[in-house]
This record gives structure tokens, sequence and C-alpha cells, in this order.
């Protein structure tokens, strides 16, 4: 392999005083964010007191005609963003958010598998940002609007015009509307922000929302439904003392970027430790990891087990029990929880050693005609001969001379420059990812779902001095719960993970990134294409 990583790292990146970040570097600046003299500390709150929102299901707004065929008539949603002021907590005064349709999360789409909707994305908001935009990164420049909105909606298969590429972002005043086939198998998707160099700021601000596709096979698995069915959406903040959210910065005026963002104030669905009366039964709990930086171990304090029924694209080959639950930025987990045998008792669910939410089980003893089956959709895996091209794409960090990181690069490569990865539509491709840095980054390629192969360790100082990859122990099979169609893979530190890749729907050009919002905005994502045979 032709390195770009090493070359970049002697010549440009050298010369210009940065560092690739080894395996010794130490990235206690990334850690230390939560901890800050201007923000509240969220744990000093009374947890428990406020009952967890659930968000409100769309509606759509009649039916209107696809522009490539006028005889097709789609359900039309519009989806604002504006702001908001919203209480995260019953002790703090509203926060200023930024929201699609009124709530954060915004409203939560329910389609089915084979009808397509289209959503209007209208930005509607004020000409100035409210949190700190860097200029030195890309597509951030001061000649640029302060304020763009493109809306993604991740995990969906959509033709690149609906995809929102990071550069399609749309002004104050003005709208898009997107076509969604959902020619796709059940499964959670989330719609969330892209705009280029500011997509960090604009989802911590607030501008996301779940998607629900459903299908035939799983309306036959006879799950938990209605209000039996829960979304819950994770996502953490720092807070002012008054209750506003504060996005940390650096120390260089110039250069407000920071490598990665911690909050205290774990929210769920728009609250702060909230609490839910839950029936003794099974329920299904729909968990959207839709925070910048954070991954969640999840367990409960009871220690009870629970069963994963699916991930990013759909059901699981079969349920899988679970005591805890890691779960990395972008990432969905389906979860059935059965609270039968917990009449009374006040459950929390913690990540690990901190609060996220409390269950609070009714004593009465109720009737539960829903299902856990043993089985649940087939996921054929694919097989590595189907493959017809493998690619071996490098993870890098960069840092100062004070092992600060600012810049992250996929494959040594910027966002401008000419696109490398074009794959064939119709075929299937292996993407392996080399980590030689201390973080897991969540990898999403947009458009595709796909199956992780295995994840192995490699020495990192062969592969750092002399770019040889030696690996230590056998590949690792994905743990069970991962063994199903995913569109994001943590790919961890020093080891290279491998992905298989049928790239189906459209030719385009797509993106592919890392799901660490500060990661992404500083470069850590790139254009990829899809081209006709
Ligand atoms: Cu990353």
């Amino acid at each position: 392999m032709t390195s770009r990583r090493t070359f970049l790292a002697k010549s440009s990146l050298l010369a210009g005083g940065l560092l690739l970040r080894g395996s010794a570097a130490n990235s206690a600046m990334a850690h230390g964010m939560s901890t800050r003299a201007n923000t509240l500390n969220a744990s000093t709150l009374t947890p428990f007191v406020d009952p967890l929102p659930l968000p409100p299901i769309a509606k759509p707004q009649g039916l209107r005609a696809l522009p490539t065929s006028a005889k097709l008539k789609l359900p039309y949603y519009r989806l604002a963003a504006r702001p908001i002021d919203m209480k995260v907590h019953r002790a703090l005064k509203p926060t200023r958010f930024w929201s699609y349709g009124g709530s954060v999360p915004g409203p939560t789409l329910e389609t089915r598998s084979g009808e397509g909707v289209l959503v209007e994305w209208a930005n509607e908001l004020p000409q100035q940002h409210f949190l700190p935009i860097d200029h030195r990164l890309h597509g951030a420049e001061r000649e640029k609007p302060r304020v763009r909105t493109v809306a993604h909606l991740h995990g969906a298969k959509t033709r690149p015009e609906s995809d929102g590429y990071p550069e399609d972002w749309i002004v104050p005043g003005t709208s898009a509307v997107y076509h969604y086939p959902n020619d796709q198998d059940a499964a959670m998707l989330w719609y969330h922000d892209h705009a280029m160099g500011i997509n960090r700021l604009n989802i911590y601000a607030g501008l996301f929302g779940s998607f629900l596709v459903r299908d035939a096979v799983e309306d036959a698995l006879n799950l938990p439904r209605g209000e039996f069915e829960v979304p819950l959406a994770l996502f953490d903040r720092l807070l002012t003392p008054d209750g506003q959210l504060y996005y940390p910065v650096s120390d260089k005026p110039d250069a407000p970027w920071v490598p990665e963002v911690f909050g205290d104030a774990i929210l769920v669905n728009g609250k702060l430790f909230p609490y839910s009366e839950v029936k003794a039964r099974k329920y299904r709990l729909r968990v959207l990891n839709a925070s910048n930086g954070r991954f969640y171990h999840l367990a409960f304090s009871n220690g009870m087990e629970f069963h994963q029924i699916g991930t990013d694209q759909g059901l699981l080959p079969a349920p899988v029990a679970l005591k805890s639950l890691l779960i990395a930025p972008g990432e969905r987990a389906d979860l059935v929880v059965d609270f039968a045998q917990h009449r009374g008792e006040a459950i929390v669910l913690k990540n690990d050693a901190f609060v996220v939410m409390q269950f609070r089980v009714s004593a009465q003893k109720v009737e539960d005609n829903s299902s856990l089956p043993r089985t649940l959709r087939p996921v054929p895996r694919i097989g590595e001969s189907q493959a017809v091209k493998t690619r071996l794409l490098t993870l890098d960090e960069y840092t100062n001379l004070v092992a600060e990181p600012i810049l992250l690069l996929l494959n040594g490569t910027y966002w401008h420059q000419p696109i490398t990865e074009k794959p064939v539509l119709n075929t299937t491709e292996i993407w392996s990812f080399v980590n030689p840095t201390d973080d897991s980054h969540p990898i999403h390629l947009h458009l595709v779902r796909f199956q992780i192969l295995d994840r192995q360790h490699y020495e990192p100082w062969a592969y750092q001095t002399k770019n040889e990859l030696k690996f230590l122990g056998p590949a690792e099979p994905p743990a069970p719960n991962e063994a199903g169609w995913k569109d994001t893979v943590r790919a961890d530190p020093r080891m290279v993970t491998r992905i298989i890749v049928p790239f189906e729907g459209f030719i385009g050009r797509y993106v592919w990134h890392c799901h660490i919002l500060e990661h992404e905005d500083n470069e850590m994502m790139r254009p990829y294409e899809v081209v006709a045979s």
C-alpha cells in the first residue's frame, strides 16, 4: 500500500507543525471537556421529577405529486427549523434550542416500507448562529452565511439529490423538498442536520428527530406496540448555570474548535433524568444515540437482562440477551425489556455509574399479549468472495506540538481532494478501516447498509514506523448484537475493522464520515461516488 498518511505526516503536515497522533499520545484534553467553572453541575439537580416526554408523531399535510411522476401522489410533510424554548428540568428555566417542528427531538415520522414520502425541510432560523463557529473549518469560512441547514435522513436509501449532501445547505427563509422512497426494511432511521463545517453545532442546537420505517415482517412478530413501544433518544449537553446550552471552545479565540464534547446533562427525549411509569409487562425501547461524541454503556440498576432485537438497519436474526449495551454516536438499538417480574420496583437506567432515567413499574399484574419471538428476520451473511474490491482506509488524527488534536482525516485525504472511492452500482466491496488513533470512531456510510466482517488487533509500532500491518491474535467476529444490517460501525483503536458493503440503490455522490461530529466537521468526512457499471 502506498501510504498517503505517511506521506502527509512527513511532508506538508510536519512542515506546518502538525504531528500524526500515535498510540502513546494522551487524549486527556478530549476527555476533560465536561468539567468547567462556567457550566452547571447537572448532578446537583433532583433526578426523576419530570416525566419522560415522547416526541409527537408528524402528520402529513395531504398528498403531493412527485416532481418526476405526476401520477404518483405521496404523503407530504413540512418540517421547519426554528428556535424554541424548552424546559429540560423542572428546576431550570426554559433552554433555547433549534428544533425541527417544535420539539427536540423533532416529531417522529412513521412510514411504511415501499411507501414513499415527501418532506419539505424549511429553514426558518435567524441570520445569526448562537453557538461558536470556527471559520477555519472547511465550509464554514467567514464569507459563508452563518446559518445554513441541510437535512440528512441517516440510514435512508435515497437518491443523491435527497440525501442532504453537506454542501447542499439552504439559508434562512428558504426550503428544499426531499423524496424518501422507503424501499428498505423496517428500521428506525433518524434525520439530522448535515451542513458543512457547522454540523456539530446544528445538531447540538437540536436539529434532529426519528423516522420509523415499518413493514409486514415486523408487524407479524407481535412485538410490543402502541404505548408499549417507546423511543429513547439520548443526547448529552453542557448547560450554563441558568440552563442554557453551553458549547465548549478552545483557548484560542480564532480557533474555537474542540476535538470532542462530553456533557454531564444526559437528556432523554429532551428531559434531564426523567422518569417513566410503566406496566409490569414487555416494552420495546427504540434507543438512538444522538450525541455529538458520547458513547453510552447502558445497563439497569437491578442488573436485569434485556434483549436486543434490532440494530441500525432493522431486525436481528434472533433476539440477543444482554445485561449491558454499548451504543456509539449515530447507532440505534431496538430492545425488548420485560418488567413483569419487577412489579412495584423503581429501576434506573444507567450509563456506567451515572444516572440516565428511571422506570417506575406499577404494582398491578397485567396481561401481556405481545411476543418476544425466538427468531426475527433472516440476515443472510454475505460471503467475502462476493466482494469485487477491498479498500484499506486509514482513520487519522493529527496533533500540534503539545499533543492537542487539531485535524482528522480519512485515508490522509481532505474533503476538497478528488473523489477516491468509486464503487460500481450493484457490486459488493470490503472496506477495511485501520485505526491508529486512541479513539473509537463510529464510521457511517450514506445510502448503503452493510455487515461487519471482523475486527483484528495489530501491532501499532510496526505500523507507525514501517507501515506494516502485523496482526496480533485472531480476527474477532462482530458481537451477536452487531451481526445484523448496520449503517454505522465502531472502528476501535489499533484494530482493523472490516465491513462488507453491497452498493445498491442509486448512482451518484454521497459521503462517508466519522459520526463523532467534532471529527466530521474537521475533515473526517469524504465524498464517495457510486458509479454505473
Ligand atoms: Cu472520529
